[in-house]
């Protein structure tokens, strides 16, 4: 954020998007927004409780002109979005009306919001921690059911209660370690190592956990890739088209007809996916085919999910066998394709060469085995939000996690190292027990243990904020829009 704006500033934006609707609203938040507001509104805001809505009219205070008739809602901090005195004015939804109040109220005292202001103070303020900010974000991007029940899970503090629980476990070991350094002149341990690599071990199973749910987080938020490959002419372009509802890829008779890669988004059942055809594969010389094969292959490697097609109007062909091999991504759908055509193919073969992968018996021509198809993409792609772990979606709560992850494992090995250490020396039986403290590894070994869990706890910390630099929030807030 810009250095010279300050934190003590009543700001103000226009909250609804640009364009024409029935209403608009104007948000105010700061120290002075209550006076500000009542510069510009007709009526005793200064004394209206907080919480309420009141209707009135408001002015350009310069001229006493008219502008338009608004409704007023004021929330007085602390009990508001950013922790500040709020009010909202909900005026008709002119764009040029919403300017001109917006900069009555500029005249009045306040200053332009910047990207994602408002939830910075939330943040400043204690309202929320930057995992639920960012998830503030996310919500209003989301473009699927399934975006938006991650971002608010993670907005209503899922990601932020799972961090911190893995923190509270570190941070108990932790407290431990450096109590039994104070302690080792005394000959007192307060752990053994068998219980200290049990201690890291936990949380450090949680932390790969929760990366381990990136990558499908990702697909979450940004839809999964859903790739169509076959040989030629079995029919790729035509489901993709049936798919889409209109003729989006060219349909030919003849084998090669798609010669590039094409991309187009879908809405499933409120999941957003990409959908890519491409082209048939096959050895060939065309130097045009050539590069499309490559693409295809290219867009495969990367695919959440692919469709295999095969024609079942033709004998199995040995380019389909080939194909098959390629295809590495774990979730598939065999898709058996022009049915309404006599079969030349043993459809229970499929069944029991490939037991694990959905066969989907469809025609592009007739629609046949369409919604089959729907509803086998729609089971491969939904996630169940509410099961554990909570996802993990944003490359900086990733980057911090993995950075968490190499500090734990790091300690791990370390604590096994000195565990074996002392099974190594164990003294004999009957010689007054064992003799930990001559036993024990250096104290050292306590000092990096420690030093390596400070190391998560801050990566960790980052995630949710309690350790960050002015410089990240620039970083997060200034991709929000205005308003937020
Ligand atoms: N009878 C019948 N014909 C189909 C069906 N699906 C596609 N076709 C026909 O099969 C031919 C090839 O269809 P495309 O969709 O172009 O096949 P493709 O796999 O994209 O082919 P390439 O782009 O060459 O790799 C066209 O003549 C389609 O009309 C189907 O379910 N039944
Ligand atoms: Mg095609």
């Amino acid at each position: 954020m810009n250095p010279n704006l300050g934190q003590d500033d009543t700001i103000a934006a226009i909250a609804t998007p640009a364009g024409v609707g029935s209403i608009g609203v104007i948000r105010v938040s700061g120290n002075h927004a209550i006076s500000i507001v009542s510069q510009v509104f007709k009526g005793k805001l200064q004394e209206f409780e907080s919480h309420t809505v009141h209707h009135g009219e408001i002015i350009d205070p310069s001229t006493d002109y008219l502008i338009d008739e608004a409704l007023v809602l004021v929330m007085k901090g602390p009990r508001s979005y950013t922790g500040e005195d709020v009010v909202e004015i909900q005026s008709h939804g002119n764009p040029a009306l919403l300017q001109k109040i917006l900069s009555v109220l500029i005249t009045c005292g306040a200053r332009l919001a910047q990207p994602g202001e408002f939830t910075r103070r939330a943040f400043l303020a204690g309202k929320m921690d930057l995992a639920q900010a960012e998830a503030v974000m996310e919500l209003i991007a989301a473009q699927s059911n399934a975006a938006q029940a991650m971002a608010l899970n993670q907005l209503r503090g899922k990601l932020s209660a799972k961090i911190d629980s893995v923190k509270e476990e570190i941070l108990s070991l932790l407290s431990q370690i450096e109590a039994s350094i104070d302690f080792t002149e005394q000959g007192i341990d307060l752990c053994s190592y068998g219980e200290i690599v049990a201690r890291i071990d936990r949380p450090y199973q949680s932390i790969c956990e929760l990366l381990s749910r990136y990558e499908e987080g990702k697909q979450i938020r940004e839809g999964r890739s859903v790739v169509i490959v076959g040989r030629p002419n079995v029919g790729k372009s035509s489901i993709m088209n049936y798919l889409l509802g209109e003729d989006r890829a060219i349909v030919t008779p003849i084998p090669g007809t798609t010669r590039d890669t094409l991309e187009e988004r879908l809405n499933l059942q409120g999941h957003i996916i990409k959908i890519i055809d491409t082209a048939g594969m096959r050895d060939t010389t065309d130097s045009i085919e050539q590069e499309g094969v490559r693409r295809g292959e290219g867009a495969l490697k990367r695919a959440d999910i692919a469709l295999f097609v095969l024609d079942v109007s033709e004998p199995i062909h040995l380019e389909d066998i080939t194909l098959w091999d390629k295809i590495t991504c774990k979730k598939k759908i065999i898709i058996l394709n022009k049915i309404d055509l006599p079969s030349r193919i043993y459809i229970e073969a499929i069944h029991t060469k490939y037991p694990t992968d959905p066969v989907v018996l469809l025609s592009a021509a007739t629609g046949e085995g369409m919604d089959d198809l729907k509803n086998k993409l729609v089971a491969l792609i939904a996630t169940k939000e509410e099961s554990e772990p909570p996802h993990i979606s944003l490359l900086r709560h990733k980057n911090a996690l993995e950075r968490a992850k190499h500090a734990m494992n790091r300690a791990l090995q370390l604590a096994i190292e000195a565990l074996r250490g002392v099974d190594f020396v164990r003294p004999s039986e009957g010689r007054g027990g064992i003799e930990r403290e001559t036993n024990r590894p250096p104290h050292w070994v306590d000092e990096f243990l420690a030093a390596d869990l400070r190391e998560a706890l801050d990566a960790l910390g980052e995630i949710v904020g309690k350790i960050t630099t002015d410089d990240i929030l620039d970083q997060i807030f200034n991709q929000f829009c205005i308003v937020k």
